[in-house]
This record gives structure tokens, sequence and C-alpha cells, in this order.
């Protein structure tokens, strides 16, 4: 096949920028040997072994010692000529070899291209190449293994199964009775259903989904950010105000990561600001903007409150500017500092619903750790509400895009199975659309 590629090799940086022990850059096409060759002045080399360890020179001088691998069109992962080159890690090395691969021809380009390759050759479908996409960042053993199932071609397989489902009850929608084509219809659909249900924990597995902690100022956030760390991460002072840029930090329970972020926090509405330097004014309006942005993009929001205030008062705890970006359903609130309560007023405050009663509760002191846990909890259920079949033992569906088309794939085979309650062969049209969704899902064709 004349591709791109047979006509214009380029490489990638196959490993992460920055220090190591080795980096991997790849080359991929078919001129792609020659021109590694021309930066190996060893002239043994030319009996072209598959693997060797060799000095490369360039343009400039020499680069580095490297071991050079040369993996055929036959046996690579994209179906094009491979040259991997294994250098020493760090910028200046890497650097210098791609310059010189540059200068030959070679261009370096983003890290998905020979991903992207596979996909045009056929080797990978397009729900594999997302899945490798995110197999890169997963930071838990969980979240990757289950990325590692679907790159091997599990939720490739069930959609496949259900793609060829649909073609034989198109097929029967010419000849079949319109109670068989009903019922297999109404079947597909299921399998369809079961198949999205896995989306809540699929998707909290492959990305991080971004867990804000807001409140007002000193109500313990950063405290409780470290704690949830179980690391001295973000700077905790008894003066409100300590905290101006967020920080972020990928934390995890029972394998499912999430982003934690401290923020600076939001001050109650009408707080007196009399007396502050106009300077300090201008930083807290630009902190407590971020804060809100950063509350506006979470998916989860921890409103922290200090117990104190709440046994005081049981409704003046969040500002009201907090709790417009509030999504009830994703968003715990957190009592903090219970410690410095006594029995009585715990009471008071578990029996309190702040501030929406359909809001979890939790009550913590970050200080010595009690109701951490639970916290974890809490948070896991805010991530995955529903208890979906767990799609760690087999397929499970882990973008947006792939929501998207199963959800128009289920309206579609409703629609289907309405039709052939009607007629069996009015259902073809339906069908026909929850074909192509199908394939989309599999092979990224428009739709
Ligand atoms: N007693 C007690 N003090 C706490 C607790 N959490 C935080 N603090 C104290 O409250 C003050 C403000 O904490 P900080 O985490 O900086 O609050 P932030 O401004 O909301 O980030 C500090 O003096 C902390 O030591 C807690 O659970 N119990
Ligand atoms: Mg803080």
């Amino acid at each position: 096949m004349a591709t791109d590629a047979c006509r214009a090799p380029f490489c990638v940086e196959t490993t992460a920028p920055g220090r190591g022990a080795i980096s991997v850059i790849e080359v991929v096409g078919a001129a792609g040997w020659s021109r590694v060759k021309k930066l190996i002045p060893d002239r043994n080399f030319a009996r072209c072994p598959r693997i060797a360890l060799v000095d490369l020179v360039g343009h400039a001088g020499p680069i580095d010692q490297a071991i050079v691998a040369h993996v055929p069109a036959s046996k690579s992962f994209t179906g094009h000529d491979t040259v991997e080159i294994n250098i020493h890690g760090g910028p200046a090395c890497v650097g210098r070899l791609v310059d010189a691969l540059r200068r030959l021809g070679v261009p370096l380009r983003g890290r998905r291209e020979p991903a992207l390759l596979a996909l045009k050759s056929g080797r990978l479908d397009l729900i594999q190449v997302e899945a490798l996409d995110l197999l890169y960042e997963a930071t838990t053993f969980r979240a990757a293994s289950f990325l590692m199932r679907q790159f091997k071609g599990a939720l490739s397989a069930a959609v496949n199964r259900i793609l060829r489902r649909l073609e034989l009850a198109s097929v029967a929608a010419g000849c079949a009775s319109r109670r068989t084509v009903s019922r297999r219809c109404a079947a597909i659909l299921r399998s369809i259903s079961r198949l999205r249900a896995t989306a809540d924990l699929g998707l909290a597995l492959a990305e991080p989904a971004r867990c804000v902690i807001a409140g007002e100022p000193n109500v313990g956030k950063s405290s409780l950010f470290n704690a949830l760390l179980a690391v001295p991460r973000a700077i905790v002072d008894p003066e409100a105000g300590t905290t101006r840029d967020h920080v972020q930090e990928i934390a995890s329970r029972q394998g499912i990561p999430f982003m934690l972020i401290d923020t600076a926090g939001v001050a109650s509405m009408g707080e007196d600001r009399r007396g502050a330097a106009p300077v300090d004014d201008a930083i807290r309006r630009a902190a407590e903007a971020d804060s809100l942005e950063q509350i506006r993009k979470a998916r989860v929001s921890l409103f922290v409150v200090d117990a104190r205030v709440c046994a005081a008062h049981a409704d003046a705890t969040v500002p009201q500017s907090v709790v417009r970006h509030v999504n009830a359903k994703r968003s715990v609130v957190v009592v903090n500092k219970i410690d410095l309560l006594n029995a009585q007023q715990r009471e008071v405050i578990a029996e309190s619903r702040l501030p929406h009663p359909a809001q979890p509760q939790v009550m913590v002191s970050a200080l010595t750790g009690e109701g951490l846990d639970q916290l974890r909890s809490a948070i896991v259920t805010a991530l995955v509400p529903a208890s979906p079949p767990v799609p760690d033992a087999g397929a499970g569906v882990f973008t947006a895009r792939q929501v998207r088309i199963l959800l128009h794939l289920e309206e579609a085979a409703r629609d289907a199975a309405a039709a052939a309650g009607l007629q069996a062969g009015g259902t073809r049209p339906e069908l026909r659309r929850a074909i192509v969704l199908a394939r989309s899902m599999i092979l990224g064709k428009a739709h």
C-alpha cells in the first residue's frame, strides 16, 4: 500500500520528554532505515544486522552511542518499516538526534502518529487507538489493566457482536415475522444499554476526573488536600488567604484516579474587606476568580465548611457565589474540624443537611484523620454514581466520543424495536442507521 509513510518517513519520541536513562526515538517509513544508516559510520554495520550497538554521528559531530533495531513492515505494529533508536535519555542527546534526522528529511511528529498510521493500515481500530492514547497516561494499575483490555479489543469485539446482530436483524426484517424481528431488536437494545451502563466507570478509569476542594478561606481546604494525599503538598497556615494559585495532584481510591485540586477559596458575600491594600485585594479577587473557574471545570466538588460555623448557625455555611456552581449530584459537603466539637454539637450537625438535602455530607478532621476514609468513598460515589456492571471483567466504554455514538445507537435500536412492532420491514431505515453508527464507533467514520 503506497501511503504517506512510504514516501516520507518521520520520527516520534516514544518515551516521555525529560531526563531518564534511555530515550526511544522511532523512525517510521520505508526510507527511514536508509536515512538512519547515514548516521552510522561503522562500515561493519553495512552488513545490516537487525539490532546493534552503534555510534551515531551527525552533521555536527558525535550524537550518542545507541541501540538501533530495525523492525520490518511485516512485524511492526503500524504495518510500516520502523527503526527504533535507543539513546541515552535527556534533552541534549534527543535534541541532537532529532536535529540530525530532520536534516536527513525525517521530521519529528506527535507521539500519536504511529497509532494513527496503524489505524490507516487497518492494524488497529479507533477504539484501540483511543485506549492506547489513554494507556500512556494511566496512573493506577486498575486503569492500566482496564485500558489494556480495551486495547486488546474487548470493546471492539462487543461492538462487533452488536453490529453482526444488527446486520442479521436487517436481513430478517425482509422475511421473518413481525414478532421475531421485534424480539431481536429488543434484545440488541438491551445489549447496547448494558454496554452504555459501563461508561461511568470506564470514563472514571480512563482519565482522572477533576475533583476540586472549595469553600471559604481558612476552613481547612489545604489541610484536607494534604491529608487526602498523605503528603504535605500545599501550604497550611492559620492566616486566611495563604493559598492563591490552585495546586493539583493525582490521588486514587479503589484504583479510580482523580485530580485533586486545592483552591484559594471564595469568601462569603459581604465580607468586610475595608482596610485591605488594593494590591492584596486585586490578588484575592484573581484567586477567587480562579477558584470559581476550577469549580466550574470540575466533575466533583468538595465544599468544605468549618464545623464550628455549622454548629453555630446551621444554614450560614457555603457562600451563594459557590452554591450557584454546585451540581447537587456531583458534590460533597465536607464538615471539617470536627475535632473541635463536643458530642452534642456533632449530633446536631450529623442531622442537618447542608446546603441541599440531596447532597452527601461527610464529617471529617483533616488534623486527626477522622472521617477521611468516608470522604474518599464519597468521592468515588460522586465519580461513579450508579454501581454499573464492573467493566474490569470485559468490555467497557471509556471516551466521550464512544458514549455519544452509543447514545445515538441506543436511540436507533429503540426506534427499530418500536417500528418492528408495527411492521417487520419498517425497521430497515433504523437498523441501517444503527449499523452505520456501530461501524463508526469502531472505525471512526463520520455518521
Ligand atoms: N483543629 C483543626 N484545625 C484545622 C483542621 N484543618 C485545618 N485546620 C487549621 O485551620 C487553619 C487553616 O487551614 P488551611 O488548610 O490553611 O485552610 P484553607 O485556607 O481553607 O486552605 C490552619 O491553622 C490549620 O491548622 C482540622 O481538622 N482541625
Ligand atoms: Mg489553603
